[in-house]
């Protein structure tokens, strides 16, 4: 009797161990697609399911839809391995699939609320499909409460026999793969048999340790550690600007500081930006269908460093003044858009805020990145010379691979007299910049004359 009953878990054991399970992915944005590479080079047969037809298309014609390291090699092995197909039809992969791997984007609305309108799709299509004898997983970030709340009324119903955990992501955007491979992995079962199915199949694309723990627990841990993150980069940010009004670098602040055992101080910038630190901390404090919990520190926190535009705002401001540049008028080269370094994505970028504002005042703003044309409403330019000639004053805002091959000098001497670097991401050393002859500013240190208003 007991053999008879444990007779579905056993086939889809030994299937995960044999590389036979057959998976499918739902979502193929910067956590999906190179989850699902990562699967097929291991072996797996895996269907990529997403709504998004252009991005299907990039994907089946051999296209990287985003910059991530490798994603171009990976995708053209696993279409060489014929093991990867892509699918806009979630039904019918779902059907066809052992496992269901749900990596929708859980964003956050307009006004600061868990937008959960993907992850109902993806539940409600669930539901409707026989998901006997299958794993189903969800990656996605989760407000807490919401895979008991939301995902398994929908997955598990009184004639079926399937199992389920919840296994956040969480590869850093730009390093996907390594990440996937070498960062431990957090497993939250629903019971034992759902965690000894998840570990096995982790087990074939994760080197690191695997750590089984309740679905709650992983629920909140995933928050915790973005929220952890978007906390100490506000303290960063907040120490940059103390030592702003005290005249001291930053960075050799830290370098003091960080030589201390028990302290790790993250680096000030323009802003926090991208799909994850700017909401986490929100969806942390909106449990599933509660009210939103009291926070000082966190909320804080967030506001903090969404402030972080407007100071990097007037400091340029102050710059210009500094150097007798009529602010309106003046030409603002823009490097960066990208939320950080060699991605992409511009979600959240502080650029946006800051070149809107540059905008306002009258600036002529030019714009390059490397990764995307988004402009914001500045000009972009793709050549990055092109961008920086004839402007009064260059403002990085990414720390981009092509920004730190730059030459001072040749940059310095193609601009209008007096120029200004306003660095805030620290790629260059500031005696190089003076050397090249600009006024040099970041984030964390400048020497400028007292604040404007
Ligand atoms: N930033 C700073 N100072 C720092 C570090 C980062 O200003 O010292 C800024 C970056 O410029 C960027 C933002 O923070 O605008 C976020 O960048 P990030 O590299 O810290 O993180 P994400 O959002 O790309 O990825 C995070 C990661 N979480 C943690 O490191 C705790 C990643 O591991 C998660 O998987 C990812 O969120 C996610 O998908 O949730």
């Amino acid at each position: 009797m007991e053999d008879s009953l444990n007779k579905p878990f056993e086939e889809l054991k030994v299937k995960i161990e044999n590389k036979k399970a057959r998976i499918a992915i739902v979502g193929l944005g910067q956590v999906g697609l190179p989850t699902a590479l990562s699967f097929v080079n291991s072996g797996y047969n895996v269907t990529g399911v997403d709504t998004n037809e252009e991005l299907i298309n990039k994907i089946s014609n051999g296209m990287s839809p985003f910059q991530e390291k490798n994603l171009q090699e990976f995708i053209k092995n696993s279409q060489k391995s014929e093991r990867f197909h892509v699918s806009t039809k979630i039904d019918e992969s779902v059907e066809n699939s052992n496992i269901i791997i749900v990596c929708v984007a859980t964003p956050i609305t307009k006004d600061i609320k868990p937008d959960m309108t993907s992850l109902k799709s993806v539940c409600d299509s669930l539901s409707k499909c026989d998901l006997n004898g299958k794993l189903i997983l969800v990656e996605s970030s989760l407000p807490p409460g919401t895979f008991e709340g939301l995902v398994i009324p929908f997955i598990r119903k009184s004639n079926q026999i399937c199992w389920s955990c919840y296994v956040p992501e969480r590869l850093v955007p730009g390093h996907a793969f390594s990440e996937i491979k070498t960062t431990s992995r957090i497993i939250g079962e629903l019971d034992t048999e759902s965690g000894i199915l998840a570990r096995e199949l982790y087990k074939t694309i994760v080197q690191a340790e695997i750590i089984l723990t309740t679905f709650r627990v992983a629920e909140i841990s995933k928050l915790v550690e973005n929220t952890y993150r978007d906390v100490n980069i506000a303290l960063a940010n907040e120490i940059g600007i103390i030592c702003e009004v005290y005249g001291i670098d930053f960075n050799e602040l830290s370098r003091v500081c960080n030589s201390h055992p028990r302290v790790n101080l993250h680096q000030p910038g323009p802003g926090v930006g991208g799909p994850c630190l700017p909401k986490d901390p929100y969806l942390l404090l909106n449990p599933f269908n509660s009210e939103q919990i009291k926070s000082d520190i966190i909320l804080n926190a967030r506001k903090f460093n969404d402030k972080m535009p407007d100071h990097v705002f007037s400091l340029i401001k102050r710059a210009l003044l500094e150097k007798n540049k009529k602010i309106e008028n003046s030409v603002i080269s823009v490097l960066g858009t990208a939320y950080k370094a060699n991605v992409s994505d511009t979600r959240s970028s502080p650029a946006e805020k800051i070149i809107k504002q540059l905008l306002d005042l009258g600036c002529n703003v030019k714009v390059n990145d490397p990764n995307t044309e988004a402009g914001f409403g500045g000009l972009y330019e793709k050549n990055i010379l092109n961008t920086v000639k004839k402007s009064d004053l260059v403002v990085i805002l990414t720390d981009h691979d092509e920004y730190k091959k730059l030459d001072l000098h040749i940059l310095s001497d193609s601009m209008n007299e007096n120029p200004i670097l306003v660095d805030t991401k620290r790629v260059f050393d500031k005696k190089e910049a003076d050397t090249a002859g600009f006024l040099y500013v970041s984030v964390g240190y400048h020497n400028l004359k007292e604040e404007i208003n």
